[in-house]
């Protein structure tokens, strides 16, 4: 940057201005610069990598289970729905993807803490329906429970390292915040006026985790690079057990496929 020669004296208010406005710019230019060098430097010491993959189940599942909410007193139940409703433990797409597993990093975190991310991700009772039926969140991450049904339910989580909690939602489009304060996979949901209502919640130290979608597929993004044990939890298969866990060197966008075996 040139400086300007201020031993002359400005001649006119005009190049009064015109000086003080191209120092400013200079001033500014610089801190500009400054800000880039420091988010290039940022971006090389924490590199995020995006995990992908695909949960295949091995072996022929059970078929699900038709709910029957004719058998149920609530009538606004069954009245919402126009095909039969099943169980939703082993959702198979295409080549065997699984849906509903939990996929997470166990271990390779330690020492590091993440705030529970902003967003509120809601928890859904509609058609006396859980949706979704599997999710994660973060340990004190705010979870919107809703009720769109014009009925009465009543949110029962039943966890075993986290606390209980039985909040009944008689009014439709109520919603009720909850969270919980210790990572616990899963943490169970049913409906006490429902019984075949459940949905499973879990809950992570890390925003490292994801649910693979009707294909098996999964995304985590943001991963810094390292050396971690992934696992795959699919709560019909392993139930109180762990999931399927599997070693990766994280350097760059990496690739972690799963294979869970029926029994
Ligand atoms: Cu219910």
């Amino acid at each position: 940057m040139k400086t300007l020669p201020n031993r002359l004296p400005p001649q006119i208010a005009g190049d009064n201005f015109a000086e003080s406005e191209l120092k400013n710019r200079c001033l500014f230019m610089k801190t500009e610069l400054l800000a880039a060098l420091a988010l290039i430097g940022s971006a090389s010491l924490v590199s995020a990598a995006d995990i992908t993959g695909k949960v295949v189940l091995k072996g022929t599942p059970p078929p699900e289970i038709t709910i029957d909410m004719s058998t149920s007193t609530d009538k606004t139940c069954g009245a919402a729905h126009s095909t039969p409703v099943t169980t939703r433990h082993y959702l198979v797409g295409k080549d065997g993807g699984l849906a509903n597993v939990l996929v997470y990093v166990k271990s390779g975190l330690e020492g590091k803490t993440f705030p529970a991310t902003a967003n509120e991700p809601v928890l859904d009772q509609i058609g006396c329906i859980y949706e979704p039926f599997v999710m994660g969140i973060m340990v004190n991450q705010k979870l919107k429970i809703k009720n769109s049904d014009p009925t009465m339910h009543n949110v029962h989580a039943t966890p075993k390292i986290n606390k209980e909690f039985n909040t009944a939602q008689p009014i439709k489009d109520q919603v009720t915040e909850k969270s919980f304060d210790k990572p616990e996979v899963p943490v169970r949901f049913m409906c006490n006026v429902h019984n075949w209502m459940y949905a499973y919640v879990g809950v992570f130290e890390h925003p490292f985790f994801a649910v693979t979608d009707k294909e098996g597929n999964f995304k985590i993004s943001g991963l810094p690079n390292g050396k971690y044990t992934f696992e795959a939890y699919h709560v019909k298969t392993h139930r109180d057990g762990p999931g399927v866990s599997k070693e990766a060197n994280v350097s760059g966008d990496t690739k972690v496929d799963f294979t869970i075996e029926l029994k």
